[in-house]
């Protein structure tokens, strides 16, 4: 066995079992692998972004790493931006980054760079394999490490000779880090606060966004009256009909520090303490009142679910989860606008749909007309490094091959990594992306004024206007093998929406909106 084989054999063995691939020379030994090992499932992407991003989606999906191949720093580099979503996330992911051979090195050739560097911004675990025997042990480490709750990024560096020589030797699974425990104690202070009828807030996030997790939070804030919020961009949150409905923290900071006006405990589950995506002149760092006192019942990496029960035993005995009840939007006809297509969504969501969500400025309306459709997962833009959704959608759909996913983009975003696409089409995945054109950077006008920056000038407006030429996505899409159609009424939309979701395998549905900007 050379190192590769080893590499691949231990992937496989460990249960990682499919690999987003980019791959160059120097990892032409590991790709040669993949045929030695039937379980695992090599899937090309055509940009590293592609790949990172499907990988984040697969493991979101899984709560398994899935393996993402990439060529060198550049190819990593390709690759950062989906990374740090899926850091966000706390993912778990296996980066693998092919290098020169270890003896090149020192030619300084061009694709020489700093891998270690660029893998340490973003991973929790990075290790550079030195010799082909140590390939598999390092494997199973970096897959042990990638699932080290709640989930992070390992890479592993492979050097193309350590990949290329004999000696390799399959890694013994290694069992992950469990989620800590959390002490009586702190499940007991927090259930003190909550008895005593001052105003209180949870706040979830990461597994506290699942079931069972929303049952038991829903009996405590019952039980108590505390109120239950969602963190601003959950990685995946359960909800619809049946499940406890939770509201998410707004992005713009002041429309969050109204939803916690007044609350004087704010009790994290999963989540951390909110703070405002970004510095505003004039306007607060973080959402949270002044005289509020922030309480952390379970970090990330904690026992979640285990915590809200316990504290959900202590405080709410008896009390039933208030279930959200099934409810559909109507919508009526003519033109096609952001809102009412949220409504059509709301409407004709598919049961156990997987929703990836970078919709952006034309998805306000999606959680409220989407809230008592039948259940489904919600996944959205962890980090805030947009051209994540339609990879997302990829590693969702192979992820949950017998789930519908919708993916829910806007135009600007889509344009990032729309080579998934031709990924979609490639595995013929149960994608239905829906394109809200609207030709603008819209956040970015209003984000203009925000920062004070307004101005009425052409060159500033032209670096926020898609239009000049509008871009084709059905043509776009169609090139890349996925069938494609344009919507302009709510009628079409409608009709197009509803035969994506009958049909199996990819397509694309270009909402045209009204200009915004
Ligand atoms: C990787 C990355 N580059 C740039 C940005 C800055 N940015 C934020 S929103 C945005 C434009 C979004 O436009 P679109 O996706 O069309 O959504 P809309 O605002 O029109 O709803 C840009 C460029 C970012 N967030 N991430």
């Amino acid at each position: 066995m050379n190192g590769a084989q080893a590499v691949a054999r231990t992937l496989a063995d460990c249960g990682v079992t499919t690999c987003f691939a980019n791959p160059g020379t120097s990892e032409m030994h590991f790709v040669a692998a993949l045929d030695t090992v039937p379980e695992l499932h090599g899937v090309l992407c055509l940009f590293e972004g592609v790949a990172t991003g499907a990988a984040d989606g697969y493991g979101r999906m899984t709560g398994h790493p899935a393996g993402v191949l990439m060529h060198l720093g550049p190819g990593l580099a390709n690759g950062l931006a989906n990374l740090h979503n899926a850091r966000r996330a706390r993912t778990p992911l296996l980066a693998i980054v092919g290098d020169h051979a270890t003896y090149h090195k020192r030619f300084d050739a061009p694709l020489e760079s700093d891998i270690d560097a660029l893998a340490g911004s973003v991973s929790g675990w990075v290790r550079r394999t030195t010799r082909s025997a140590e390939a598999g042990s390092d494997t199973a480490e970096a897959v042990a490490a990638a699932l080290r709750a709640p989930g992070q990024i390992a890479s592993l560096i492979l050097p193309a000779d350590v990949t290329w020589t004999d000696g390799g030797e399959a890694g013994t699974p290694i069992a992950p880090r469990r989620p800590s425990l959390v002490p009586d104690e702190a499940i007991k202070q927090v259930a003190t606060v909550l008895r005593s009828g001052e105003p209180a807030v949870i706040l979830l996030g990461g597994t506290g966004l699942r079931r069972p997790s929303l049952d038991a939070a829903s009996r405590a804030a019952a039980a108590t009256g505390a109120r239950l919020f969602a963190e601003t961009f959950p990685a995946r949150h359960e909800r619809g009909a049946g499940i406890p409905a939770v509201d998410r923290l707004a992005y713009l900071v002041e429309f969050a520090a109204h939803q916690l006006a007044g609350t004087r405990h704010l009790i994290l589950a999963g989540a951390d303490a909110p703070v405002s995506f970004f510095a505003y002149p004039d306007k607060p760092g973080t959402p949270v009142p002044a005289d509020c006192r922030v309480h952390v019942l379970a970090e990330p990496g904690d026992d979640v679910p285990g915590a809200l029960a316990a504290l959900a035993d202590l405080v709410a005995a008896g009390e039933a989860p208030r279930l959200q009840q099934p409810e559909r939007p109507a919508f009526g006809e003519g033109e096609l606008s952001a809102q009412v297509a949220a409504s059509v969504i709301g409407a004709l969501l598919p049961e156990s749909a997987i929703v990836c969500d970078e919709a952006n400025t034309s998805g306000i309306w999606l959680p409220a007309a989407t809230a008592g459709a039948p259940p489904h997962d919600w996944l959205s833009l962890t980090g805030g490094a947009i051209g994540q959704g339609l990879p997302l959608a990829t590693g969702a759909a192979l992820a949950s091959p017998d789930r519908p996913v919708l993916a829910l983009e806007a135009d600007g975003s889509a344009m990032y990594t729309a080579s998934a696409l031709w990924t979609h089409a490639r595995e013929q995945l149960d994608i239905t992306t829906v394109i809200f054109s609207n030709r603008a950077y819209a956040i970015l006008t209003m984000e203009l004024e925000r920062t004070g920056a307004a101005t009425t000038g052409t060159t500033a407006r032209d670096l926020l206007d898609l239009s000049r030429p509008d871009i084709d996505f059905t043509a776009l899409a169609a090139g890349m093998g996925v069938p494609a159609s344009r919507a302009t009424t709510i009628a079409e939309f409608a009709a197009q929406l509803r035969r994506a979701f009958a049909e199996p395998g990819p397509h694309l549905i270009e909402a045209a909106l009204p200009p915004r900007g």
